[in-house]
Protein backbone atom coordinates (compact mmCIF):
# COMPACT_ATOMS: atom_id res chain seq x y z
CA UNK A 1 0.00 0.00 0.00
CA UNK A 2 1.19 3.41 -0.80
CA UNK A 3 1.41 5.52 2.34
CA UNK A 4 2.01 9.29 2.22
CA UNK A 5 3.55 11.13 5.45
CA UNK A 6 1.63 14.23 5.13
CA UNK A 7 2.78 17.32 7.01
CA UNK A 8 -0.44 20.16 7.55
CA UNK A 9 -0.06 23.15 4.65
CA UNK A 10 2.69 21.54 2.67
CA UNK A 11 4.29 20.21 -0.23
CA UNK A 12 2.95 16.38 0.43
CA UNK A 13 -0.29 17.75 -0.83
CA UNK A 14 0.90 17.90 -4.46
CA UNK A 15 1.63 14.30 -3.83
CA UNK A 16 -2.33 13.53 -3.05
CA UNK A 17 -2.97 15.79 -6.15
CA UNK A 18 -1.39 12.83 -8.14
CA UNK A 19 -2.48 9.95 -6.79
CA UNK A 20 -6.18 11.36 -6.93
CA UNK A 21 -4.86 12.54 -10.82
CA UNK A 22 -3.65 8.35 -11.02
CA UNK A 23 -6.93 7.35 -9.24
CA UNK A 24 -4.78 4.90 -6.92
CA UNK A 25 -5.69 4.00 -3.67
CA UNK A 26 -3.29 5.32 -0.96
CA UNK A 27 -3.30 6.17 2.68
CA UNK A 28 -2.34 9.21 4.95
CA UNK A 29 -0.35 9.11 7.71
CA UNK A 30 -0.69 12.68 9.38
CA UNK A 31 1.59 15.18 10.97
CA UNK A 32 1.10 18.64 12.34
CA UNK A 33 3.16 21.48 12.28
CA UNK A 34 4.76 22.89 15.67
CA UNK A 35 2.37 26.14 15.61
CA UNK A 36 4.79 28.51 17.24
CA UNK A 37 7.72 27.54 14.98
CA UNK A 38 5.53 26.23 11.90
CA UNK A 39 8.30 23.22 11.88
CA UNK A 40 7.66 19.52 11.15
CA UNK A 41 7.11 17.23 14.47
CA UNK A 42 10.25 15.16 15.50
CA UNK A 43 7.93 11.64 14.70
CA UNK A 44 9.10 13.12 10.79
CA UNK A 45 12.71 12.00 11.03
CA UNK A 46 12.23 8.46 12.43
CA UNK A 47 10.35 8.17 8.35
CA UNK A 48 13.20 10.35 6.98
CA UNK A 49 16.27 11.68 8.68
CA UNK A 50 15.62 15.07 7.73
CA UNK A 51 11.94 15.19 8.46
CA UNK A 52 10.76 17.01 5.82
CA UNK A 53 7.22 16.19 4.36
CA UNK A 54 6.45 14.70 1.86
CA UNK A 55 7.85 11.14 2.43
CA UNK A 56 6.54 7.92 0.39
CA UNK A 57 6.87 4.71 1.59
CA UNK A 58 5.73 1.39 -0.06
CA UNK A 59 6.81 -2.02 0.69
CA UNK A 60 10.35 -1.67 2.15
CA UNK A 61 10.46 1.32 -0.42
CA UNK A 62 10.90 5.17 1.40
CA UNK A 63 11.27 8.24 -0.58
CA UNK A 64 11.57 11.65 0.00
CA UNK A 65 11.82 15.08 -2.00
CA UNK A 66 8.61 15.69 -3.69
CA UNK A 67 10.56 15.55 -7.80
CA UNK A 68 11.59 12.37 -6.97
CA UNK A 69 8.29 10.90 -5.76
CA UNK A 70 6.43 12.08 -8.62
CA UNK A 71 9.11 10.91 -11.20
CA UNK A 72 8.56 7.24 -9.02
CA UNK A 73 4.96 7.45 -9.56
CA UNK A 74 4.51 8.18 -12.63
CA UNK A 75 7.15 5.58 -13.48
CA UNK A 76 5.57 3.03 -11.98
CA UNK A 77 2.38 3.14 -11.40
CA UNK A 78 1.24 5.88 -13.94
CA UNK A 79 0.76 3.61 -16.91
CA UNK A 80 1.85 5.76 -19.57
CA UNK A 81 -0.30 8.74 -18.14
CA UNK A 82 0.56 12.46 -17.02
CA UNK A 83 3.91 12.46 -18.83
CA UNK A 84 4.91 13.43 -22.63
CA UNK A 85 5.92 10.90 -24.43
CA UNK A 86 9.78 9.60 -24.66
CA UNK A 87 12.08 11.47 -26.60
CA UNK A 88 9.70 13.91 -27.53
CA UNK A 89 10.57 18.22 -27.26
CA UNK A 90 7.47 18.24 -24.37
CA UNK A 91 9.07 15.45 -22.46
CA UNK A 92 12.21 17.24 -22.42
CA UNK A 93 10.50 20.26 -21.17
CA UNK A 94 8.56 18.14 -18.73
CA UNK A 95 11.69 17.02 -17.12
CA UNK A 96 12.97 20.76 -16.73
CA UNK A 97 9.94 21.87 -15.33
CA UNK A 98 9.66 19.37 -12.56
CA UNK A 99 13.50 20.02 -11.70
CA UNK A 100 12.59 23.98 -12.21
CA UNK A 101 9.83 24.09 -9.08
CA UNK A 102 12.26 22.73 -6.15
CA UNK A 103 15.73 23.90 -7.80
CA UNK A 104 15.00 27.53 -9.17
CA UNK A 105 11.29 28.49 -8.06
CA UNK A 106 11.27 27.77 -4.82
CA UNK A 107 14.47 29.23 -2.91
CA UNK A 108 13.67 33.15 -3.75
CA UNK A 109 10.32 32.43 -2.70
CA UNK A 110 11.32 30.52 0.47
CA UNK A 111 14.20 33.44 1.09
CA UNK A 112 11.33 36.02 1.13
CA UNK A 113 9.40 33.95 3.40
CA UNK A 114 12.54 34.08 5.53
CA UNK A 115 13.45 37.72 5.28
CA UNK A 116 9.73 38.61 5.95
CA UNK A 117 9.73 37.44 9.13
CA UNK A 118 13.21 38.93 10.07
CA UNK A 119 11.84 42.34 8.82
CA UNK A 120 8.50 41.95 10.49
CA UNK A 121 9.17 39.41 13.64
CA UNK A 122 10.01 40.51 17.15
CA UNK A 123 13.57 41.42 18.53
CA UNK A 124 15.35 43.61 20.96
CA UNK A 125 14.89 47.48 19.89
CA UNK A 126 18.17 48.13 19.54
CA UNK A 127 19.31 45.36 17.10
CA UNK A 128 15.81 45.88 15.17
CA UNK A 129 17.13 48.65 12.39
CA UNK A 130 20.36 46.52 11.56
CA UNK A 131 18.26 43.48 10.97
CA UNK A 132 15.41 45.19 9.14
CA UNK A 133 18.02 47.24 7.13
CA UNK A 134 19.78 44.21 5.80
CA UNK A 135 16.42 42.13 5.04
CA UNK A 136 15.59 45.08 3.19
CA UNK A 137 18.58 44.83 1.17
CA UNK A 138 18.70 41.36 0.55
CA UNK A 139 14.71 41.49 -0.56
CA UNK A 140 15.23 44.38 -3.00
CA UNK A 141 18.48 43.54 -4.53
CA UNK A 142 18.60 39.95 -4.75
CA UNK A 143 15.12 38.23 -3.71
CA UNK A 144 12.34 40.74 -5.33
CA UNK A 145 15.05 41.07 -9.07
CA UNK A 146 14.90 37.03 -9.37
CA UNK A 147 11.37 36.85 -8.50
CA UNK A 148 10.09 38.69 -10.94
CA UNK A 149 12.53 37.38 -13.66
CA UNK A 150 11.00 33.95 -12.87
CA UNK A 151 7.24 34.88 -12.89
CA UNK A 152 7.70 37.31 -16.12
CA UNK A 153 9.39 33.64 -17.47
CA UNK A 154 6.99 31.59 -16.52
CA UNK A 155 4.30 34.05 -17.87
CA UNK A 156 5.73 34.16 -21.41
CA UNK A 157 5.91 29.76 -21.41
CA UNK A 158 2.62 30.00 -20.70
CA UNK A 159 2.18 31.98 -23.17
CA UNK A 160 3.40 29.19 -25.74
CA UNK A 161 1.35 26.44 -24.17
CA UNK A 162 -1.47 25.99 -22.15
CA UNK A 163 0.68 23.83 -19.39
CA UNK A 164 3.97 23.88 -18.45
CA UNK A 165 5.26 20.93 -20.78
CA UNK A 166 3.00 21.50 -24.09
CA UNK A 167 -0.77 21.04 -24.61
CA UNK A 168 -1.83 18.24 -22.23
CA UNK A 169 -1.64 18.60 -18.69
CA UNK A 170 1.46 16.99 -17.30
CA UNK A 171 2.54 15.59 -13.71
CA UNK A 172 5.05 18.38 -14.11
CA UNK A 173 1.85 20.65 -13.67
CA UNK A 174 1.28 19.52 -10.45
CA UNK A 175 5.13 19.96 -9.45
CA UNK A 176 4.77 23.26 -10.65
CA UNK A 177 1.50 24.20 -8.62
CA UNK A 178 3.58 24.94 -5.37
CA UNK A 179 5.59 27.64 -6.51
CA UNK A 180 2.82 29.70 -8.63
CA UNK A 181 0.66 29.26 -5.36
CA UNK A 182 3.34 30.42 -3.29
CA UNK A 183 4.43 33.46 -5.60
CA UNK A 184 0.53 33.93 -5.93
CA UNK A 185 0.49 34.02 -1.62
CA UNK A 186 3.72 36.27 -1.15
CA UNK A 187 6.03 36.60 -4.22
CA UNK A 188 3.83 39.77 -5.81
CA UNK A 189 2.14 37.14 -8.34
CA UNK A 190 -1.59 39.17 -9.27
CA UNK A 191 -3.59 39.72 -12.27
CA UNK A 192 -0.47 41.61 -14.22
CA UNK A 193 0.44 37.85 -15.24
CA UNK A 194 -2.71 36.94 -16.57
CA UNK A 195 -1.36 33.44 -18.03
CA UNK A 196 -0.18 32.83 -14.56
CA UNK A 197 -3.67 33.43 -13.05
CA UNK A 198 -5.95 31.45 -15.28
CA UNK A 199 -3.44 28.94 -15.18
CA UNK A 200 -3.99 28.90 -11.34
CA UNK A 201 -7.77 28.73 -12.18
CA UNK A 202 -7.18 25.39 -14.36
CA UNK A 203 -5.29 24.10 -11.61
CA UNK A 204 -7.89 24.69 -8.83
CA UNK A 205 -11.11 23.50 -11.32
CA UNK A 206 -9.64 20.18 -11.66
CA UNK A 207 -11.72 17.01 -9.73
CA UNK A 208 -8.39 15.49 -8.52
CA UNK A 209 -7.38 18.79 -7.27
CA UNK A 210 -10.52 19.16 -5.23
CA UNK A 211 -10.45 15.14 -4.21
CA UNK A 212 -7.16 15.62 -2.79
CA UNK A 213 -7.80 19.09 -0.95
CA UNK A 214 -10.71 16.93 0.75
CA UNK A 215 -8.74 14.11 1.67
CA UNK A 216 -5.59 16.14 2.71
CA UNK A 217 -7.57 18.50 4.93
CA UNK A 218 -6.46 22.74 5.36
CA UNK A 219 -4.01 23.53 2.72
CA UNK A 220 -2.25 26.90 2.86
CA UNK A 221 1.36 28.06 1.53
CA UNK A 222 3.72 28.36 4.29
CA UNK A 223 7.03 27.31 3.24
N1 LIG B 1 12.60 20.12 -1.74
C1 LIG B 1 11.82 19.39 -0.77
C2 LIG B 1 11.37 20.39 0.30
C3 LIG B 1 10.75 19.71 1.50
C4 LIG B 1 10.28 20.74 2.52
O1 LIG B 1 10.97 21.74 2.82
N2 LIG B 1 9.08 20.52 3.08
C5 LIG B 1 8.50 21.43 4.04
C6 LIG B 1 7.01 21.45 3.88
S1 LIG B 1 6.42 22.31 2.49
C7 LIG B 1 8.72 20.95 5.46
O2 LIG B 1 8.74 19.75 5.70
N3 LIG B 1 8.79 21.90 6.41
C8 LIG B 1 8.81 21.62 7.80
C9 LIG B 1 10.18 21.64 8.41
O3 LIG B 1 11.14 22.07 7.74
O4 LIG B 1 10.29 21.26 9.58
C10 LIG B 1 10.63 18.73 -1.48
O5 LIG B 1 10.22 19.22 -2.54
O6 LIG B 1 10.16 17.68 -1.02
Amino acid sequence: MIVVHHLNNSRSQRVLWLLEELELAYEIKRYQRDAKTMLAPAALREVHPLGKSPVLSEGDLTLAESGAIIEYLVERHGRGRLIPPAGTRDRLRYTYWLHFAEGSAMPPLVMKLVFDRIEKGPMPFFVRPIARGIANRVKRGFIEPNLTRQLDYMEAELGRSTWFAGGEFTAADIQMSFPVEAAAARGGLDASRPKLMEYLGRIHAREAYRRALERGGEFAILT
